[in-house]
């Protein structure tokens, strides 16, 4: 099938993670355009005229380019056919807008740059970890926990029945998050948010933006 869009980054990016899963649940072909963002090599000249603030992901349709997840995955909702990937009522689409806006200010930098970087990444480049800034990101990632679990409910998915943006935005920041002894302890103390953890990581949608294993 030839990609009907191009997503301008790289698939260990959380925010590409997000956008991948959205095409994958829409059934959207999409060419992944490598941009090593985080390489000291890459040459970014280029990219900057698709994303002026230097981060990924940047995508692109026909003429149409665009970047900052949430727009890109409301877009790919609203452009394409396909299941729909937000809930029709009011409350569950402010809930949703509500759970990526939370994932995006208080949960991607605790859970995945404090946590998950300075426990499994860090050591795995032989660099130190900062354990001042796992125990500052730990109150701050049981916040994000209870939060979730409040406002799920008993929901099969953050805000809905269905995987809708919320889940896309989150379940990239857990698969990092819970890489660390310290997000495994957490979220088992959450058994609803365990549960959906399950049953987002078990998606083809997840399957498919994590990639095959390198
Ligand atoms: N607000 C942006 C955030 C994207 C973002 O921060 N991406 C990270 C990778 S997960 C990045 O490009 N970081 C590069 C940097 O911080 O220099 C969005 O929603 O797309």
């Amino acid at each position: 099938m030839s990609a009907e869009v191009t997503v301008f980054g790289a698939r260990y990016s959380v925010y590409v993670r997000a956008v991948l899963m959205a095409l994958e649940t829409k059934g959207v072909a999409y060419a992944l355009e490598p941009v090593d963002i985080f390489s000291p090599d890459a040459d970014l000249d280029a990219y900057r005229k698709l994303h002026p603030f230097l981060r990924i992901p940047a995508f692109r349709h026909g003429d149409f380019v665009l970047y900052e997840t949430a727009a890109i995955n409301r877009y790919v909702d609203e452009a394409f056919l396909g299941p729909a990937l937000q809930p029709a009522a009011a409350e569950n689409r402010a809930r949703m807008t509500q759970i990526m806006s939370m994932t995006d200010a208080y949960a991607y930098r605790a859970l995945v740059w404090d946590v998950y970087v300075e426990r499994v990444g860090n050591p795995a480049e032989g660099k130190p970890t900062d354990e001042a800034l796992i125990a500052a990101a730990l109150p701050k990632a049981r916040t994000y926990m209870q939060a979730l679990h409040y406002l799920m409910g008993w929901q099969a998915f953050l805000a809905e029945e269905f995987p809708t943006l919320a889940d896309f935005h989150a379940a990239p920041v857990f698969g990092y998050f819970l890489e660390a002894d310290e997000g495994r302890r957490l979220v088992a103390e959450f058994p609803r948010v365990a549960q959906w953890w399950q049953r987002i990581s078990a998606t083809k949608a997840w399957a498919g933006a994590i990639g095959p294993p390198a």
